[in-house]
């Protein structure tokens, strides 16, 4: 009977802990995390530049008006207060990621794979929250065993 008492203190203590955390939420909401990569597949084994996309991205709840509703626009600013900064997880990464905005909304990097990957992003907002998205990276094979390729000729 004294393990039950132990366990039930323990119980409490949890529910208490849960609960005073769940208090915390007025420093708002985890941002959202999009994520595209183009092309979708790239050739095994071979050495190809990639484009990753999260500029839809934005801390939507706190924040509405920073998030970049138009088609070519920079995504949401890395800027405090209303902000997110990018951070990518590319496995498969050969050299440097090239940004192509002010943040890392929008980046070029070469990748070479040999399996299908995923690659992750991580959105952070100015309170610390993080949300996390991701994407499947696919793999052709190369263009000799492509079926149309050498069975055409
Ligand atoms: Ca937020």
């Amino acid at each position: 009977m004294h393990s039950f008492k132990i366990i039930f203190i323990l119980l409490c203590t949890t529910i208490i802990f849960l609960s005073s955390c769940q208090e915390q939420e007025d420093d708002g909401w985890p941002p959202v995390a999009r994520a595209f990569v183009e092309p979708a597949y790239v050739p095994r084994g071979q050495t190809t530049e990639i484009t990753l996309d999260a500029r839809k991205s934005c801390d939507a709840l706190d924040y509405p008006s920073f998030c970049d509703a138009s088609e070519d626009g920079d995504g949401c600013p890395s800027v405090c207060p209303g902000g997110i900064t990018y951070s990518w997880d590319i496995p498969g990464k050969t050299g440097n990621i090239r940004t192509l905005t002010n943040t890392y909304s929008l980046i070029n990097v070469d990748v070479n794979i040999d399996r299908p990957v995923e690659i992750s992003l991580t959105v952070t907002d100015c309170e610390g929250k993080t949300a996390s998205k991701n994407i499947w990276l696919g793999i052709t094979e190369s263009t000799n065993n492509s079926p149309g390729a050498d069975n055409q000729k």
